[in-house]
């Protein structure tokens, strides 16, 4: 496919709720869209980065400069003939994920467009539908965070993920359980503990969680198998996992049971198969996470769900959760067995309002 041209929409788009983690809280929402014509037809993507470097070290700052000064240049003008050739393109990058996963999206949209296929055919999944659930910000106590969480239960999310922190985890953790003694629940810290924090987390292993989500430095996958070696509770690693070769890590040094797949974090959808299949390997089942998306990213992220490793909830919910507006025409909704039919059309299966797109833009750049 020749790339003719790439145009980067930098967004802010105000979510419906202020969402808020052990490192920061966001009202409204910073993203890329990254839209690429080529040969008549045109491919959507979605950067990841956020307005600050909490999650990781990219900013939508730091990825409109890599897109526009090094990924735009290296494939401008060329052919790129699918995501693995995008990849030895824009291999001597170090670095840089959210950035490259964007654009790699742009391509698969195209790719289905041109082909005729939907994003879960090409990358092979197997479900229509896919098995979700919620993920709960920091509240402002105990008590708001069970109200939330009541909230969506009853909307039919079948599993919560609550946010946790440094003062903020075994009692807020136990008050959704006590509340809910059946729901499938999972805590998620964002890198905000060390080791030595291990026995201040221990109660967490009583309170029969799914999983505890990136407990520790996002550099730091051997202390994790240390951590590991103390819990019961299986710990799932999000931040540390950045290649499919650090999942091989993680799996050999056994410090994790299950990992989080993001294609943003991981550089692109197809190194998001690679963990994938990976972890499919030695039997151990991932979960499809999420970054607030808008409908572009979600509908590939409910494509990548669709393969069928992809065996705990993912963090994909209704579009009603994030956005009262979205850029994409499509909403996606919640059915009542608490899962989103992943869509059907070619490419990401999602057409763009340009009202919204103008209404969000903070700022557009053609490149
Ligand atoms: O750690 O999974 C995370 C959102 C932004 C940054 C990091 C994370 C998250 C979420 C949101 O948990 C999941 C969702 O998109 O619903
Ligand atoms: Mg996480």
């Amino acid at each position: 496919m020749k790339i003719e041209s790439i145009t980067l929409h930098h967004l802010s788009m105000p979510l419906v709720t202020p969402f808020e983690t052990s490192f920061g809280r966001e009202t409204d929402r910073e993203c890329i869209l990254i839209t690429i014509h080529s040969e008549g037809l045109v491919g959507y993507g979605e950067c990841v980065a956020s307005r600050d470097p909490g999650y990781n070290y990219e900013t939508t700052g730091t990825a409109m400069h890599i897109l526009k000064d090094f990924i735009a240049p290296l494939i401008l003008g060329k052919d790129v003939k699918d995501a693995s050739d995008f990849q030895g393109q824009v291999s001597g990058i170090r670095g840089h994920n959210l950035a490259k996963a964007g654009v790699e999206m742009a391509l698969w949209d195209l790719l289905g467009k041109r082909e005729g296929k939907s994003l879960r055919e090409l990358l092979g999944g197997v479900r229509e539908k896919v098995e979700v659930g919620v993920s709960i910000g920091i509240q402002e106590s105990a008590h708001s965070l069970v109200r939330s969480a009541a909230g969506y239960v009853k909307q039919g999310y079948a599993r919560v993920k609550i946010k946790i922190k440094p003062g903020r985890d075994i009692e807020d953790a136990s008050a959704v359980r006590r509340e809910f003694p059946n729901l499938r629940l999972q805590v998620d810290a964002n890198s905000a503990y060390t080791l030595n924090d291990a026995n201040t987390l221990s109660p967490l292993d009583k309170l029969n969680l799914l999983l505890i989500e990136q407990p520790l430095f996002e550099d730091d996958i051997w202390d994790h198998h240390k951590l590991q070696e103390q819990f019961k509770t299986p710990i799932c690693l999000d931040e540390s996992i950045v290649s499919p070769r650090h999942a091989r890590y993680a799996i050999e040094m056994n410090a994790c049971r299950t990992i989080n797949i993001k294609a943003g974090r991981l550089g692109g959808l197809s190194q998001g198969v690679m963990v994938h299949d990976l972890c499919k390997e030695v039997l151990m089942p991932v979960w499809c996470g999420g970054m607030l998306e808008t409908g572009v990213g979600r509908a590939s992220n409910l494509a990548l769900a669709s393969l069928p490793n992809f065996i705990l909830p993912a963090d994909i919910s209704a579009s009603d959760r994030y956005y009262t507006q979205d850029i994409t025409n499509e909403r996606f909704v919640l059915n009542s067995d608490s899962t989103i039919d992943v869509p059907v059309g070619t490419g990401l299966g999602v057409t763009i309002n340009e009202d919204a797109l103008r209404e969000f833009a903070l700022a557009e750049v053609k490149v």
